[in-house]
């Protein structure tokens, strides 16, 4: 069994990718969070927001591939389950989820999120700022206020991991901010 908080990071995940809340997550949805996005980087420009919306199409494709494990071309909240809280499962998928990621939190592909970066896309999917803000922190920014790509796809692994608690992801719950 998940630990509540294990349990509890997969519920909320599920619901805010779940962008037109029909109970199931599809691109449909990452098409909204993606738009989202765009707008609220109005300085982005038409070319970035283009790529920004290819990347999360990506993103969707990749999720559609390894959790529809029924074939009906969209994720039921048991099918996220099953897979993200399965480390067994899930890690394989994860540099996949990473590569997938990294493209839209990375645009410039150096290797690095960028806070601004991080808190709109993290935005988009409807997490709350200051959640947002405290994990950030808790990856341990560098120079320049940024995180290695790789950081934030380990801090992924934990956030999916059934045994953990007391993780930097927890932070992302609402009430565990602290
Ligand atoms: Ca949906
Ligand atoms: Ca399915």
């Amino acid at each position: 069994m998940p630990t509540t908080e294990a349990a509890a990071r997969a519920r909320l995940v599920f619901t805010l990718f779940d962008a037109d809340g029909n109970g199931f997550l599809e691109p449909a949805d990452f098409e909204l969070m993606a738009r989202r996005t765009v707008d609220a980087l109005p300085a982005a420009g038409e070319e970035a927001g283009r790529a920004l919306l290819a990347a999360f199409l990506r993103y969707a494709d990749t999720l559609v591939a390894e959790l529809d494990t029924d074939g009906d071309g969209r994720i039921s909240p048991q099918e996220f389950s099953a897979v993200v809280l399965d480390p067994g499962r899930f890690d394989a998928a994860a540099d996949e989820f990473a590569r997938a990621l990294a493209g839209m939190g990375d645009p410039d592909g150096d290797g690095f999120v960028v806070r601004a970066d991080f808190v709109a896309l993290m935005t988009a999917i409807g997490f709350e700022r200051p959640n947002i803000e405290t994990l950030f922190d808790a990856f341990g920014p560098v120079e320049g206020d940024r995180i290695p790509v790789a950081v934030w796809a380990e801090g992924i692994r934990d956030y999916y991991h059934p045994d953990k608690s007391g993780i930097a992801g927890d932070h992302l719950v609402p009430g565990a901010a602290s």
